[in-house]
């Protein structure tokens, strides 16, 4: 992409509004922009992030046999008063009355849909287990919205749900979806802890958090230190067992007079909640009436889990998590383009030639560029360039090209290499698809 082509409104400084450094780079990146409190548009580069996190998010669904649909994010109000959840969710959920009169609300979540769907197709226990997710916005009208998209009241949430023949094989499904997570997380270079938790108003009696840990976290955390090494190790294997063999809860569940673990070994931080999983067993599929033929003639309830990944909410901790004073620093994963191609010298035509050849031979080798061919001063390029947090930077400029030799710089490290073209190119081809 050509910066003269992309929509990209970065800003010096950052609105008065933005409280945590997340919502401050993303404002200032040009990732969104504010439409009403707790809503927001967003822009080209949020949108290649949000998107790329979305895809390894869904690659772990799929890799567990979560299968992906679309349910309606308008939904009727007769299902959720069926569930009693109509009244219950109180404020917090956004009602609507269509043309007849008829109720209906932006859903905050998906539990009646699911087991609706479940109850219309699903006959016996043959049909399970049946584990299905969905990749799409919700409301919830927050009393207060905040920090940009880490509360927003409309976001973007990935939510899996499983139903399963009894108490056993949901706890099955349970430990599927955790393994998913644990991979979703290492994949996002993140650190997450699955942390006990309570269960609110999804209910149920078997429920985890995972937090990454930040001290701008509205949650506090309390884990014995060695999750950490396990949560972030880099193989695909995941032991679910021992993950839950390891105390780690939120400040709602953990007792300091039963905590089992040594004060010296346990670790106290504040957390940004971005996963949720739970267990409630019959809770809707009571109150809905699903009921299924089992063996022998006869029937049975089926048991359900619900698990959800705060999708938006991701794009913010993970600036949360990954930043220094000049800006953003992407992990290579959910990066908005791999590499930043700076000119520096726009009016020179050996520098231009030069970056139209590099920004061919990237492309072509199916490696995502941004480009700044605008003629601005190298000083304002490097600063966005940091602010946007690519992860690899190339400067072409008139000394260097004369000798054929641009600037590598590794925006994490700081590291800067000088080399040819053509060595750069090879070098971010291995890189890439090594
Ligand atoms: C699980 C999936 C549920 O809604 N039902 C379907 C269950 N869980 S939850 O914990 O309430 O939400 C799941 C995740 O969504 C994110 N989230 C939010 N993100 C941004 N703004 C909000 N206002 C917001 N509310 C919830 C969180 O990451 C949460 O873990």
């Amino acid at each position: 992409m050509r910066r003269t082509r992309y929509f990209l409104p970065t800003l010096k400084e950052a609105p008065r509004e933005a409280q945590i450094v997340s919502h401050q780079l993303m404002l200032r990146a040009g990732m969104i922009d504010q439409h009403c409190a707790g809503i927001y548009t967003w822009l080209p580069l949020g949108t290649a992030v949000l998107q790329n996190i979305a895809a390894i998010v869904r690659e772990e669904q799929n890799k567990v046999g979560a299968q992906e649909m679309i349910m309606p994010t308008v939904q009727s109000a007769d299902l959720w008063k069926e569930s009693g959840r109509y009244e219950a969710y109180g404020e917090e959920m956004l009602r609507l009355q269509d043309r007849h009169g008829r109720d209906l609300l932006y859903t905050p979540t998906a539990e009646e849909v699911v087991t609706d769907i479940a109850r219309n197709h699903l006959k016996s226990y043959r049909d399970l287990p049946n584990l299905t997710y969905q990749i799409n916005w919700k409301f919830r009208d927050e009393i207060r919205p905040r920090f940009g998209v880490m509360r927003g009241r409309e976001f973007y949430m990935k939510d899996a749900y499983s139903i399963d023949i009894n108490q056993e094989e949901a706890r099955n499904s349970y430990k599927e979806m955790m393994k998913a997570y644990v991979r979703t997380f290492r994949r996002l270079g993140l650190t997450a802890v699955p942390a006990k938790a309570d269960t609110g108003p999804i209910g149920g009696d078997l429920s985890h958090e995972f937090l990454i840990v930040a001290k701008t976290g509205e949650s506090e955390l309390f884990y014995e230190e060695r999750l950490e090494d396990i949560m972030t190790r880099s193989d695909e294997h995941v032991d679910v067992d021992e993950i839950l063999s390891i105390y780690a809860a939120t400040d709602e569940i953990h007792d300091e007079a039963t905590c089992p673990v040594s004060k010296e070994n346990l670790k106290v931080a504040r957390g940004i909640e971005v996963g949720h999983i739970f267990y409630f067993g019959t809770k809707y599929s009571e109150a809905l009436g699903l009921t299924l033929a089992g063996p022998d003639n006869t029937t049975f309830t089926p048991h359900m889990g619900s698990y959800g990944i705060g999708v938006s909410r991701l794009v913010a901790a993970i600036i949360e998590a990954s930043h220094d004073e000049k800006g953003i620093i992407w992990p290579e994963s959910v990066a908005p383009f791999k590499i930043g191609l700076v000119n520096l010298r726009a009016s020179d035509d050996a520098c231009v030639a030069a970056c139209e050849e590099i920004y061919k031979t990237l492309i072509n080798s199916g490696i995502t560029v941004l480009y700044d061919d605008r003629d601005e001063r190298a000083g304002v390029k490097f600063a966005d360039m940091e602010l946007i947090g690519l992860p690899w930077q190339v400067s072409v400029g008139p000394r260097g090209i004369k000798n054929g030799l641009v600037e590598l710089k590794n925006r994490k490290t700081g590291d800067v290499i000088e080399l040819s073209c053509e060595a750069m190119v090879i070098k971010m081809i291995e890189h890439f698809y090594k």
